[in-house]
């Protein structure tokens, strides 16, 4: 449906597909992955809903992805403390939340009459799946969706409306043979390819999760997230810089002072990391993640004092681990 592209590349959108917005295999996979309780204390993974529900009369899925790549890259120092690139520049659900309002405006005056619904993380929605069945990428091995253009730096989004659109066909999986990513992961979070148990993941630890970081779990160089099973694959070799100052790198987000995160107070982490994804685990949670690199990388005692009397108890359990 040429209009939809069009209108979604002048919104700033990298990647554009169409689905039937009809059930498909994902929901009996996502039953299965929650009653393995692969989700952790992740509960709202267990409202996950038909999309018919979610907007009455919906017909079509228009998946949408945004490449995040910039070439600034990590430093190639191992020990370095490492946020993950997602979380780099700004909160990208409201760098993609300004470009869906955009496209809903646009989509609104081509199609009179229609409904649309825009969802990034914020409804329960299974953006990978239907990215994969509009045909913008497959879920790789890795869990992520990939694009053979960009790879797997892409932030997805979707729009549903009662529009009924032309669908794409589905994208081909073109992992091959390949399985870097579930032979790199730090912490053994594959249980199959594709599958995930997020209770091992460290994005689940350190950013979706509100307890302290059990010992065996090594997160280190990882403060926040972790790219290891996208940094291995190859079809990121060909990722190209989105030259969107958006996502790249604010002065220390990529490679945090972790003693100013268990130093840091309420007032300071809200002006530094508001408007940024850093936002999700609150200060605290951005204090235990320290911690807990700094627990395997050598805790200096002035800063375990700190943490000690911190008025947070899961600062003071994660210092005492
Ligand atoms: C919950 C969640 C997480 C959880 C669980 C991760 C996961 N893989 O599901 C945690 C906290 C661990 C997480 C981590 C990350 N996340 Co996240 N997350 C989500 C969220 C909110 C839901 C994903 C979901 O539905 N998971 C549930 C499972 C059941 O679904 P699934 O992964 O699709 O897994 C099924 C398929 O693989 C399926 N499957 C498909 N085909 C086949 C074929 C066979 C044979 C089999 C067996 C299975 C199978 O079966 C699996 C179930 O067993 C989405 C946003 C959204 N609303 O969709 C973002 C989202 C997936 N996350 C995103 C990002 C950026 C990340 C991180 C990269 C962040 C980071 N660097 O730290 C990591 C990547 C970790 C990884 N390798 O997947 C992006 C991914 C973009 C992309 N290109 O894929 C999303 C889409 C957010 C967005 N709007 O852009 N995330």
């Amino acid at each position: 449906m040429r209009a939809v592209k069009q209108a979604a590349a002048a919104a700033g959108f990298d990647l554009c597909g169409i689905a039937a917005a009809v059930p498909g295999e994902e929901d009996a996979r996502l039953q299965e992955w929650l009653a393995r309780g692969y989700h952790g204390d992740m509960k709202y993974m267990e409202r996950r809903k038909d999309v018919r529900e979610l907007l009455p009369g919906c017909k079509s899925v228009i998946a949408l992805g945004v490449n995040y790549y910039v070439h600034a890259g990590h430093d190639s120092d191992p020990a370095k403390p490492r946020v993950s690139r997602y979380a780099w520049g700004e909160d990208y659900h409201r760098v993609l939340g300004r470009m869906l309002h955009d496209l809903e405006a646009r989509l609104g005056e081509a199609f009179p009459g229609e409904s649309f619904l825009a969802c990034c993380d914020t409804k329960p929605v299974l953006e990978k799946a239907w990215a994969e069945r509009a045909g913008i990428g497959w879920v790789g091995k890795n869990g992520c969706l990939i694009s053979q253009q960009y790879g797997s730096w892409v932030f997805l989004a979707v729009l549903l409306t009662t529009a009924a659109l032309e669908a794409d066909a589905p994208h081909p999986d073109r992992c091959g043979t390949c399985e870097r990513c579930l032979h790199s992961c730090p912490t053994d979070a594959f249980v199959a390819p594709k599958v995930i148990d997020a209770r091992k993941c460290i994005p689940y630890l350190t950013i979706e999760q509100w307890k302290p970081i059990p010992k065996d779990l090594k997160t280190a160089p990882w403060a926040f997230g972790c790219d290891v099973c996208q940094d291995v694959c190859p079809w990121n070799r060909k990722a190209k810089d989105s030259g969107r100052k958006e996502f790249a790198p604010r002065p220390g987000q990529d490679h945090p002072d972790l003693a100013q995160w268990v130093r840091m107070k309420g007032p300071e982490y809200r002006e530094t990391y508001g408007d940024t994804a850093l936002s999700r685990p609150g200060r605290r949670g951005l204090a235990r993640n320290a911690l807990a690199v700094l627990r395997e990388q050598g805790l200096d005692d002035e800063t375990r004092k700190l943490a000690l009397k911190d008025a947070s108890a899961l600062v003071r359990k994660q210092a005492q681990l």
